[in-house]
């Protein structure tokens, strides 16, 4: 493992997979797409980009085999726990969480079942491909079970007659329902995170991290904001300015033939954008535009 060149592992095909390679060119590295499909070469960096299945990138991170990995959070955390059920390495660092890959391991029951809180599932069978990560929250909540491995397809499980509930990762909630089942409780949050192994990388590696952190800092900072432009009330500045969060310094500028009104420039995040659109519309705000952010370097 002397190798000089960064190792990075990223999914090879599945829900993170574009996500990841998207994010990493989009820090400035030229993923080589014409070579074997496991192993990328970066042509501006000596970075080889691993193309796995998700299950083995913690793993390799917390064997040291790999210098950085992304995968989601509820691959890592199980695989933690399995690996120290029987004695393997299982420290890592956390570099970032990432802003994709957002999924919730979750308890399902029939919808005919009534949901009385936990106790409903007590001395039950539950289906999951997450066995680690559901005994460890039904055992805290001291509720007795049966886990039920299954690598695939775990929604079925009830109507098959395999086992009573389930625990299964969900996002939409559309592929439980059309399985007659209903989401009762969350057992674990997770998004995709970048980690890295915990034994210090060589210093021209470090080096090339320290350089591309701050721009994937930079990516999720602006996959979250918008610029937004608006003309606004003189006699009301402070108030709006008090209105959008992160916009404590907007550019201010004054608008030709309208004395009563400014120009307002400035970022902002857009989930409170959207919730105070009618607050600004009601403190006289107009001609209101909302501009993607490709790159935002603090
Ligand atoms: O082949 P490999 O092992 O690499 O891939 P995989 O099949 O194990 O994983 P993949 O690609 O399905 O998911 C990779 C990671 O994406 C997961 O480990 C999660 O961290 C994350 N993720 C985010 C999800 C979902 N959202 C998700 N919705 N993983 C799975 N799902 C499933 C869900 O269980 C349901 O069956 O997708 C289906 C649709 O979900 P709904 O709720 O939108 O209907
Ligand atoms: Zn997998």
């Amino acid at each position: 493992m002397s190798s000089k060149r960064m190792r990075i592992a990223i999914q090879k095909s599945g829900r993170l997979s574009q996500d990841s390679e998207e994010l990493l060119q989009s820090c400035g590295l030229k993923i080589n797409k014409r070579e074997a499909r496991l192993i990328a070469h970066v042509d501006n960096y000596p970075i080889d980009i691993l193309r796995v299945r998700d299950d083995d990138i913690p793993g390799l991170v917390m064997d040291g085999v790999i210098d950085i990995g992304i995968v989601g959070e509820n691959v890592l955390e199980e695989t933690r726990l399995q690996r120290e059920k029987v004695g393997l390495p299982t420290e890592y660092k956390l570099l970032k969480k990432m802003d994709f890959g957002g999924c919730r391991l979750s308890l399902a029951i029939p919808d005919e079942m009534e949901w009385h809180g936990l106790e409903t599932i007590n001395g039950m069978k539950v289906a999951t491909t997450y066995p680690f990560l559901t005994r460890r929250y039904l055992e805290e909540n001291h509720i007795q079970f049966k886990t039920v491995l299954l690598t695939g397809s775990v929604e079925i499980a009830p109507r098959a007659g395999l086992a009573d509930c389930i625990c299964d990762l969900v996002s939409s909630g559309a592929t439980i329902e059309a399985n007659g089942l209903k989401e009762v409780q969350v057992v674990f949050r997770s998004k995709a995170v970048m980690i890295q192994r915990i034994k210090e990388l060589y210093p021209e590696k470090q080096e090339i991290l320290d350089k591309i952190m701050p721009r994937i800092d930079g990516m999720i900072q602006a996959h979250g904001s918008k610029y937004i432009m608006l003309h606004a009330p003189k006699n009301n500045l402070d108030e709006i300015i008090k209105i959008l969060p992160g916009c404590e310094n907007p550019t201010i500028m004054e608008l030709a033939g309208n004395p009563d009104h400014v120009a307002l420039h400035m970022v902002s995040q857009e989930a409170h954008f959207w919730e105070n659109m009618e607050k600004l519309k009601a403190l006289g705000c107009s001609s209101i535009l909302v501009l993607p952010i490709e790159k935002m370097l603090k």
